[in-house]
């Protein structure tokens, strides 16, 4: 119960504020390491404007079109989620923190994406961009798929039909409000609350079936991966190297298995990474954690780790922030994928009329790997006219 309460008011804690600062911002480190010197340039700016490829539910946000999708897709798919093929040879539930030791197993072309949390219409130009990128990219997503905007299932639905429709292209990493997801005496609930994707669940009985699947499903998504140029994927953070608040140390760790015992499998997803932290106040750890985990984690697999790739912060407006002060040692990438600020818990400006329900715009965000380096983030920006319909309250039809 302490847990709960610990975490309940996680979202509210999330300010991911100086993606402006960090955005054009090359600054050079004061030792010249070639690999991780500088803070990348950010951004890439994509007009979405110029492509016509938005599917009709997504522009129109109305979500019955979207529901009959969903209904289509249970349909066609139902009897394929206990056997789906994952990115990497990764087989759900075999073990939790995958290691990718060899190079020869890096695709050609591999993508990440953050958290979405219902957002189908950041979902769907996050694959439309990668499309336009790659033919049958492989795609990490980061977690959270669902709560907060109000297309979870969506969500939900249409990437596990990717990892049938693309077998061994698609990874998912579980991010907390996936893990946080039960359901116990008859009734859907989750360890985050508010959540809005429990309330519809428990509203819509003719998805309970599909919704007690998920949450035996998200209990054996993987949560950390490991590449072998020396990037660490997980949606939170790590493990703390000094005694955590379950009184267990990462230094007691001996060998890779003992990472899936779920003390330290709880730190993947639910701790925070802090910029500018150096030290753990749980759950939060800070660059001397990651220091110290990425360099016993390069003992126990043999992969030089030396970055980290996260979700877990929403870092408003253009979605993503690189952590400077990490640099060089450690350096790392918080990316979002979402189109607009969601109304309920995120900070916003004083000066905005909640009343009148208008989301205010976000550019998601999605990156590119790159060996040796952190992934390159691509900022996509949707046409304001199509983000302002689809988030805007009044005119979606209730549900
Ligand atoms: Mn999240």
């Amino acid at each position: 119960m302490a847990l709960e309460e610990l975490h309940s008011n996680e979202e509210e804690a999330t300010s991911c504020s100086t993606a402006e600062q960090t955005a054009d911002d090359g600054r050079p480190a004061e030792s010249p390491a070639p690999e991780t010197a500088s803070v990348p340039k950010a951004r890439q700016p994509w007009n979405a404007s110029e492509q016509a490829f938005w599917p009709k539910h997504a522009i129109l946000g109305k979500a019955h079109l979207a529901e009959q999708n969903v209904q289509k897709w249970i349909a066609t798919y139902g009897d394929k989620f206990d056997q789906l093929e994952f990115a990497f040879n990764y087989v759900a539930g075999q073990n939790r923190v995958h290691v990718v030791n060899e190079p020869s197993a890096l695709p050609g072309d591999l993508w990440f994406v953050g958290d979405v949390h219902g957002d189908i219409l950041a979902l769907e130009a996050a694959l439309s961009f990668i499309d336009s990128r790659a033919h049958q990219a492989t795609i990490v997503f980061l977690g959270d798929l669902f709560d907060r905007f109000q297309y979870g299932l969506e969500v939900v639905m249409r990437v596990l039909a990717l990892v049938i429709e693309r077998p061994g292209k698609i990874f998912w990493i579980a991010g907390n409000h996936d893990d946080g997801l039960f359901f116990d005496n008859g009734a859907f609930s989750s360890k985050v609350l508010p959540s809005e994707f429990c309330q519809f669940l428990n509203q819509r009985k003719e998805y309970e079936d599909f919704g007690k699947w998920l949450v035996g499903f998200c209990k054996i998504l993987p949560r950390a991966l490991f590449l072998p140029d020396g990037l660490f994927v997980a949606h939170g953070g790590c493990p703390s190297f000094d005694m955590n608040t379950f009184g267990y140390s990462i230094d007691n760790v001996r060998q890779l298995q003992d990472l899936e015992d779920e003390k330290y499998l709880h730190a993947f997803i639910w701790n925070r990474l802090i910029p500018g932290q150096d030290d753990k106040s749980e759950p939060e750890v800070g660059k001397n954690d990651l220091i110290y985990f990425l360099g016993k984690m390069e003992k126990l697999t043999g992969i030089p780790a030396k970055r980290m790739l996260r979700g877990h912060d929403h870092c408003l407006e253009s979605r993503h922030e690189f952590f400077e002060s990490y640099y060089p040692q450690a350096p790392v990438l918080t990316i979002a994928t979402m189109s607009a600020w969601y109304l309920g818990t995120e900070e916003f400006p004083p000066e905005l009329d909640r009343s009148r329900r208008k989301a205010p715009i976000t550019t998601p965000a999605v990156a590119k790997f790159r060996p040796g380096e952190l992934p390159e983030v691509f900022t996509l920006e949707i046409p304001q006219a199509i983000v302002r319909q689809f988030h805007e309250v009044e005119e979606l039809p209730s549900r």
